[in-house]
């Protein structure tokens, strides 16, 4: 599986439709398959919602976005490709029987497709439509990913009725030298408050989201902006960094994702894909790659500058066991394990806390800020510092043979402090033989240390370790294949690597969780 499709949510069920292919465990034949859920966390698999058929999708169904439009009435629009040259075209279906509860069966009515490319579009680097939201004006509109040479564009069009598209003289939104943007996502957030808000909310109380997905990087980026509906045009604000040097929702393995408003909860929740980080050949002899992460909820920070993404409350009902470690100091270059656990499958909720920043190590103004990734990879959880590295060893033996750090490593830079987060896959497994991808995946916590306080939340399962750092402000996804920190060999501790022996835990509370979903399927490399 690949990129999450249309989630929504409709009559008492949650969706979510999926990048799939039937016939292997590498990308190709694409479907969408698609599971259902009143919870968020049991799935049940149902038939495959759309799949090719038609010569407006014979070679692939691809990604795109559900509505639910007014009377609730549920419409997906997606990419077909019709020919070998990739060509795209933007597609419709409709639900078959909308009394059954779980909408098994999909039409794609013969007037498709809806949407081609006019002359002035590159018709391979076409796709992606999203949710659509509807305009004071009564016209619906959506965004499709693209690009014109190295520009990155999300177009814009128009429907009065949802079946003739017009596309607008500008784009919603373009930049130069970001390459092709895949899987745009266009929503609304409220400035006050922690509600989530449906996808046509606009006004003074609102700030807007624009996520693309770069192909270039495989990373994900957002800016927060103002949505001129005036100009029918999204203006990024003034302090934005807007392309691949501006924030992203996961500084790891994130990509393609797609959020939705959830009426019942009145949140957005967005869903992301992990791809593996083995080689094809280790996808092709298990049999299957890609898991959908555990959905966030997003809202913005307080501070208007960011999102903050929280594992959904949902995730609760799998916790077992709990553990709590409370005020324990990490003396300097100490290691206290967390017993009690089982390591392979925790969701770990800490806090850290130290004395004084007065020892952090000063930030070399050579070093590149908007490269987190080489910085962590050179100063590593083993590298001493002055306030970190601290945090987490997960997925570890206990001789260290394997295990993936996430830690905080704090810098003095001037005035102020600069915190770096890193999820380092670097040790994490002693299988090398078909070289499996091991980043030191990192990024900066612009977060506020007068408290003296650091926090940081993983979630543990066998191959992925998906990291919330301060509550939400910088996440970071590793897959990862120990082989010797597997089941019960697998261990958690604490650490502390820094100069100074103020880092100490404050507290750890964990709890076991199990993953009883079907679709949140993960693996582990045994034997
Ligand atoms: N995956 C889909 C495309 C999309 C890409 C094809 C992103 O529609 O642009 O499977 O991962």
């Amino acid at each position: 599986m690949t990129d999450p499709n249309g989630p929504m949510y409709y009559n008492g069920i949650y969706h979510l439709f999926y990048q799939y292919n039937p016939k292997g465990a590498v990308w190709g034949n694409i479907v969408w398959a698609h599971s259902v859920s009143k919870d968020l966390i049991n799935w049940k698999k149902v038939e495959h919602a759309i799949f090719p058929s038609k010569p407006f999708d014979k070679y692939g169904c691809w990604s795109g976005s559900a509505t639910v439009l007014p009377g609730n009435k549920p419409v997906i629009m997606y990419t077909g490709i019709i020919d070998e040259n990739r060509t795209q075209v933007q597609n419709y279906a409709i639900p078959a029987n909308l009394s059954d509860p779980y909408l098994r069966v999909w039409i794609k009515p013969d007037n498709n497709p809806l949407v081609k490319a006019d002359k002035s579009i590159n018709e391979t680097s076409f796709r992606d439509p999203t949710t659509a939201w509807l305009g004071r004006d009564g016209n619906w509109r959506i965004s499709i990913g693209g690009r014109r040479k190295h520009r990155g564009i999300a177009y814009l069009y128009r429907s009065r009725d949802f079946l003739h598209w017009v596309k607008a003289k500008h784009p919603l939104h373009s930049v130069a030298g970001t390459g092709n943007w895949e899987c745009p996502d266009f929503f609304p957030v409220s400035v006050q408050g922690t509600n989530g808000l449906d996808t046509s909310v606009m006004g003074q109380n609102v700030k807007h989201v624009l996520k693309v997905s770069l192909d270039v990087t495989r990373y994900e980026y957002y800016t927060l902006g103002k949505y001129d509906t005036r100009k029918d045009r999204y203006i990024p604000d003034k302090d934005m960094v807007d392309g691949w040097k501006g924030l992203r929702y996961d500084y790891g393995n994130f990509y393609a994702s797609k959020s939705f408003f959830d009426p019942a909860k009145n949140r957005r929740i967005l869903w992301g894909w992990a791809n593996e980080s083995d080689a094809v050949i280790d996808d092709v002899r298990k049999g299957w790659a890609g898991i959908q992460l555990i959905p966030r909820t997003i809202v913005l920070d307080p501070n208007g500058k960011q999102l903050l993404q929280w594992p959904i409350e949902e995730l609760k009902a799998l916790r077992g066991k709990r553990v709590e470690v409370i005020d324990k100091k990490v003396e300097k270059g100490e290691r206290i394990e967390i017993k009690g656990i089982t390591a392979a499958q925790a969701d770990v909720e800490v806090i850290f806390t130290f004395e004084s920043l007065d020892k952090a190590e000063t930030f070399d103004p050579s070093w590149d800020r908007y490269d987190a990734q080489k910085l962590c990879s050179q100063k590593g959880s083993t590298v001493q510092g002055g306030v970190g590295p601290f945090g987490l060893l997960t997925l570890a033996t206990e001789n260290l043979e394997e295990y993936t750090p996430v830690f905080f490593r704090i810098f003095k830079d001037q005035d102020k402090n600069l915190v770096l987060l890193c999820s380092d896959a670097s040790r994490s497994s002693s299988y090398n033989e078909t070289g499996t991808y091991r980043p030191s995946f990192a990024g900066f916590v612009d977060v506020d240390l007068s408290h003296k306080k650091l926090s940081l939340r993983s979630l543990i399962d066998h191959s992925v370790v998906e990291s919330f750092g301060a509550r939400g402000k910088t996440c970071i996804t590793s897959r990862v294949y120990p082989t010797l920190a597997i089941y019960d060999n697998a261990h958690l501790y604490a650490f502390n690597n820094g100069t100074e022996t103020q880092g100490y835990v404050d507290l750890i509370l964990k709890e076991r969780f199990i993953l009883a979903s079907a679709l949140v399927k993960r693996w582990q490399k045994v034997g």
